[in-house]
């Protein structure tokens, strides 16, 4: 039997469906991997099922031509803490979880546009100061989303969720930047720059991947372009934004506001964002439901199980 290293606890079908196909060990520790247990685990395992986090750099790969480990079947769609590319040179194969993750996370995307638009944020920490004096008809007056336009910076599998959701739920109109040409099913017009899709959004949602080609995609330049009445949303990766130059354009009153799930240097949280109410902060809830998080581990699974089998693993990436 295959020898698999999950590299944290996974919700209990994940570790059963593992533990079927393979000699499955399971860390009970939910802190990233360090650098000398990676390389460990490279040479322990046949295969390993790491995620966010588990900064899998060239460096981690120096030397692993003849390691034991041949696959990371990573858990989630996002993959820009493994260097793809340095793993495949050593023979490694790196797989994803796309799909599993898409209807979750575009959710989430709603929830934010939504609870910032609306103020649900600070309108609960209101109430539960005790400092709510009751109802009036000009209180907390929020942007209204129906019917506004939304500006989607990636319309991949993700983006185009969100897009959906916009257009058929909310009666949005949709515009969008993508560097390649990519054509929707419905009325979205696809724009040539971001900022030509900022200037005309009420919300900037972003929804690219992360890593070495869209870090600090998004600064000074878009948030300057966008309207001061527009909310800017990032369910993507956190370093895809320019944090420092987001939380300028929310002191200087350039947007009107922002929604994020995941931040620039996780688990930290720029103090000045956390201190500003015309902010929504989630902790990365992204695909946070055990349904969600069950069809990732069982993808990673079957991942494995190809790859072992001989089979191209469905979702390689490398
Ligand atoms: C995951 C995500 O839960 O799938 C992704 O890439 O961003 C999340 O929703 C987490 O990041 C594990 O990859």
């Amino acid at each position: 039997m295959k020898r698999i290293l999950l590299t944290r606890p996974l919700p209990d079908r994940v570790i059963a469906a593992a533990r079927d196909l393979f000699d499955v060990e399971m860390r009970e520790d939910n802190t990233p991997l360090k650098m000398g247990q990676m390389r460990g685990a490279l040479a322990l395992y046949d295969g390993i099922l790491p995620t966010l986090g588990d900064m899998f750099s060239a460096t981690v790969f120096e030397e692993a031509e003849n390691s034991r480990c041949r696959i990371l079947a990573n858990f989630g769609v996002g993959y820009n803490h493994i260097d793809a590319a340095a793993a495949r040179a050593v023979g490694i194969n790196v797989t994803n979880t796309p799909g599993a993750v898409t209807d979750a996370t575009a959710d989430i995307a709603m929830m934010l546009i939504l609870m910032s638009a609306r103020r649900a944020g600070e309108g609960e920490r209101l109430l539960r100061s005790g400092k709510w004096s009751g109802w009036t008809p000009t209180q907390m007056l929020g942007l209204h989303v129906t019917g506004k336009t939304v500006g989607i910076i990636g319309m991949g599998r993700i983006g185009q969720a969100i897009a959906r959701r916009c257009h058929f739920g909310f009666g949005m109109q949709v515009v969008y930047y993508n560097r390649s040409s990519k054509p929707v099913e419905f009325d979205a017009q696809q724009l040539p720059t971001l900022e030509a899709v900022a200037e005309k959004a009420d919300f900037v949602v972003v929804a690219v991947p992360g890593g070495a080609e869209t870090r600090h995609l998004i600064g000074p330049k878009l948030f300057a372009a966008m309207p001061s009445t527009a909310h800017f949303i990032n369910i993507a990766r956190g370093d895809v934004v320019d944090e420092a130059a987001l939380v300028a354009a929310l002191a200087a009153g350039h947007i009107a506001g922002a929604g994020l799930d995941v931040y620039e240097q996780e688990p930290i949280v720029p103090a000045a964002l956390r201190a500003m109410e015309h902010v929504t902060l989630l902790p990365h809830l992204g695909t946070a439901a055990l349904e969600v998080r069950e069809a990732m581990g069982l993808m990673a699974v079957e991942n494995l199980r190809a790859f072992f089998a001989g089979e191209i693993p469905p979702n390689l990436v490398n």
